[in-house]
């Protein structure tokens, strides 16, 4: 073999090792997960704080989308995100509160006023609070920023303005007790399943109904299946999460968490404004598809779920308290 320049020889191989070194010790790519479709403001701001990242960390850290429930639904893609399969999860709360209690604080009916209340709260001391719980409990995910996930009403095949019109009406909810519970006291029969379930459960007549933000019922196509009333309910008020899996978390030098938790900040904020762009978007187009949109005095349906907030409000009574000082 001919001789390479001794200078030459000794950079390329100190470049190989060091190099190849630097790689297998911290690149990587980070299976980032959604239940929405690609386009949708919590996919477009995780794949934008991806790129922000890759950037900073001269391609250290890269995020790869897989929107649109590739990697099934939520409660499986919260499993995964625990074991390390999926290292950055965008999820509602709402399943995250039967593997860490704590957290249901935020998924209870009617905790916050309105979306400015919400907001106030996750983006101060008590949404750090809770993203700290969650990051300290058993269930290996680390809480990096809150997103919007607006106001959840109740849209059903036939009309609803009072709890008594749900008497008999099968309504889907997230998988969690405390939203069973919820539309129980609401009037209807809550049934618990995954989201990708509910197009076709609409289409048998397995339920009656569901509830979700504009953007979910619009993007799910749910209304295509027959739920054309959309009752201005506002009963949840759920942020959403995006955690990182503590396999992949501690793979990062303390510099490089400190800059993934500025940059998921950076993404809470960025999807409010695509947040709010959207919601006005899609109630648009869902009124232009012929949805029609109910509007009702909420409070016989915040009245029926005091027993709700009585019975697991009960834990979290500081903290109830806490979140309703906040202006
Ligand atoms: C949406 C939320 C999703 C998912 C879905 C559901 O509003 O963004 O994360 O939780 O609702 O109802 O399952």
């Amino acid at each position: 073999m001919k001789q390479l320049p001794i200078t030459l020889k000794t950079r390329q191989l100190a470049a190989l090792i060091f190099g190849s070194l630097a790689l297998s010790v911290s690149a990587q790519t980070m299976k980032a997960a959604d239940v929405h479709p690609a386009g949708y403001p919590t996919v477009v701001a995780v794949e934008n704080m991806g790129k922000k990242l890759d950037a900073a960390t001269q391609g250290r850290i890269k995020f790869q989308m897989f929107p649109g429930s590739v990697l099934g639904g939520e409660k499986e893609m919260i499993e995964q995100t625990q074991v390390g399969a999926i290292q950055i999860l965008r999820t509602s709360l709402g399943p995250v509160g039967p593997v860490v209690p704590e957290v249901n604080v935020f998924n209870m009916p009617f905790v916050f006023r309105d979306i400015a209340h919400m907001r106030a709260v996750i983006d101060g001391p008590i949404g750090q609070d809770l993203l700290d719980k969650l990051t300290a409990s058993s269930a290996r995910l680390v809480g990096l920023a809150w997103m919007d996930g607006g106001s959840r009403s109740l849209y059903t095949k036939k009309p609803v303005r009072k709890p008594e019109d749900l008497k008999g009406q099968k309504v889907r909810m997230m998988g969690n007790p405390l939203f069973v519970d919820t539309m129980n006291a609401m009037g209807g029969n809550g049934i618990s399943m995954g989201y990708g379930e509910v197009f076709t459960a609409l289409q048998t007549g397995v339920i009656d109904g569901a509830e979700n933000n504009p953007p979910s019922l619009f993007t799910a196509n749910h209304f295509k299946a027959g739920a054309k009333y959309y009752t201005q309910t506002n009963h949840l008020i759920i942020p959403e999460i995006l955690v990182m899996s503590k396999v992949a978390w501690d793979k990062l030098s303390p510099a490089d968490q400190a800059l993934v938790k500025r940059m998921g900040r950076e993404a809470q904020m960025e999807q409010r404004k695509l947040w709010d762009a959207a919601v006005a978007d899609y109630t648009t187009k869902l009124k232009a598809e012929g949805v029609e949109f109910i509007n009702i005095d909420n409070k016989p349906f915040f009245d029926a779920t005091a027993p709700v907030r009585a019975k697991y409000g009960a834990n979290y009574a500081d903290l109830m308290k806490r979140i309703a000082d906040v202006k």
